[in-house]
């Protein structure tokens, strides 16, 4: 079995907890003593530096939330100086303001090396072409992918989003072996390919789907297994920590956490108290290395259980299972981080929209779409087809700048949509995933 750094992946678990708590505590005195923000928050939480006596006691330390880079915006959170950085990504936030995440090149190369052994873990190398179909743009799955695979090796062909009939062209005749995008995208390929008379499982060299960005299922990967004649492998990870990271190994049962990146905790979400190995819960990590935009205990959202069972793969490092769903109503249309808060700031800012809106999500094919019923405001109402024709294309273009993802918007008279007693429902999901 080929492993990318054996010293590090192998390393017994003993010396990675060692490793973790050096790291940890450096961390932890640096932030204190350079970073206004986190100096900050460890004096209100009660704890300094010298505290941190063994890795255990990372419980002390105060947690982290998106609301946090929201609330920095766009880099005050950065503890690099503008000359060390090297890259921005941006990612949506929970209202208008995105997310901006800042790399020195020593971040870039951490980030690089994690998904480097994230690839070989399932197998790639360098004979495989690797189709990169992540968005390039200020996503991170193609950048980020696109250095993991030239670093093992491999050739890529960076694609990037879109123009799938020319995908499936390039994808044979430049013989691809793997292919990097969201699952829906590959599902989506798959019919298209199907439709210009080429099937991917029979005409193409692929061997390999390495997809994440969005939730998925064992039952979707064993469709897509059997009609792409694939291996699929599920890849994870967020523009906090640096984009996708962590990428199952040939197993095929959960993401290898790069201990020596990342220290992983599973909490009970309502009481943030540490829950077993093998109990679900939400996921906090702290990444150990990163320099510009340093993330301590982040509660990312995300619901999964963590595995410390010895792995077959030779791996020491423990694994994370698929995850299982959110704590939050964060929603992701086709591989786009959207809150139905952002939907609601961007429409409150109209004035010809009332105070009701209903988002309804539904797959068009293999492709996640959007609609937004939005009520009109009483007095922007008209009967006149070209005033709603016109409110109608000045809301969806509001909402496509603020989102960066296409939504169709139904006007609806004053009135018409449901009101609610309790909660109100404003997302209705379709998808069955
Ligand atoms: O989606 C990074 C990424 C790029 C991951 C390419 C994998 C491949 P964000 O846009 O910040 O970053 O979104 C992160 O997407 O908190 C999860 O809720 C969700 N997510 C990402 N991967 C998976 C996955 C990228 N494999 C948010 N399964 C995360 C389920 C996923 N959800």
């Amino acid at each position: 079995m080929v492993i990318w750094d054996p010293q590090i992946e192998e390393m017994p678990k003993a010396d990675i907890q060692k490793l973790q708590y050096r790291l940890l505590k450096t961390l932890v005195y640096r932030l204190y003593s350079f970073s206004p923000f986190y100096h900050e928050r460890m004096k209100q939480a009660n704890v300094h530096p010298d505290d941190i006596t063994s890795l255990a006691d990372v419980k002390k330390l105060p947690f982290m939330y998106k609301a946090d880079l929201r609330d920095n915006y766009p880099d005050r959170l950065f503890t690099a100086s503008r000359d060390d950085l090297v890259r921005y990504h941006v990612s949506s936030g929970t209202t208008g303001k995105p997310t901006v995440v800042g790399y020195t090149a020593h971040d870039l190369d951490n980030w690089t090396t994690s998904l480097a052994r994230g690839l070989v873990s399932c197998g790639l190398g360098r004979s495989d072409v690797i189709q990169v179909s992540y968005g390039y743009g200020l996503f991170t799955g193609g950048l980020g992918l696109h250095y993991g695979a030239e670093r093992i090796g491999a050739t890529v062909l960076p694609t990037s989003v879109g123009n799938t009939e020319r995908q499936i062209e390039l994808m044979q005749d430049l013989h691809a072996t793997a292919i990097c995008c969201t699952p829906s995208y590959l599902l989506h390929m798959g019919e298209v390919a199907e439709k210009m008379g080429i099937s991917i499982k029979n005409d193409t060299d692929l061997t390999t789907g390495i997809l994440g960005a969005e939730p998925w299922t064992d039952v979707m990967r064993s469709r897509i297994q059997e009609w792409l004649g694939i291996r699929a492998y599920d890849i994870y990870g967020t523009s906090e920590l640096s984009g996708p990271m962590f990428v199952e190994c040939t197993e095929q049962k959960g993401f290898h956490v790069w201990s020596d990146l990342a220290l992983v905790e599973v909490l009970d979400k309502d009481t943030g108290e540490t829950l077993a190995p093998g109990e679900r819960g939400e996921l906090v990590i702290t990444m150990l290395q990163k320099e510009a935009l340093p993330m301590i205990r982040f509660r990312i959202g995300d619901v999964s259980v963590l595995d410390e069972e010895p792995c077959p793969c030779g791996r020491t490092h423990p694994r994370i299972r698929r995850i299982q769903g959110r704590v939050d109503d964060m929603l992701i249309i086709r591989g786009i981080n959207v809150f139905p808060s952002q939907v609601e700031h961007t429409l409150m800012s109209i004035p010809e929209v009332g105070q009701h809106f209903q988002i309804v999500v539904d797959r068009r094919g293999a492709l996640d779409d959007m609609l937004v019923r939005v009520e009109i405001s009483k007095n922007a109402f008209s009967d006149k087809i070209n005033d709603l024709m016109q409110i109608r294309s000045k809301v969806e273009h509001k909402l496509r700048n603020a989102l960066n993802v296409g939504v169709n918007v139904e006007l609806v008279e004053p009135g018409s949509l449901p009101r609610f007693e309790g909660k109100s429902k404003k997302v209705i999901d379709r998808r069955n995933l």
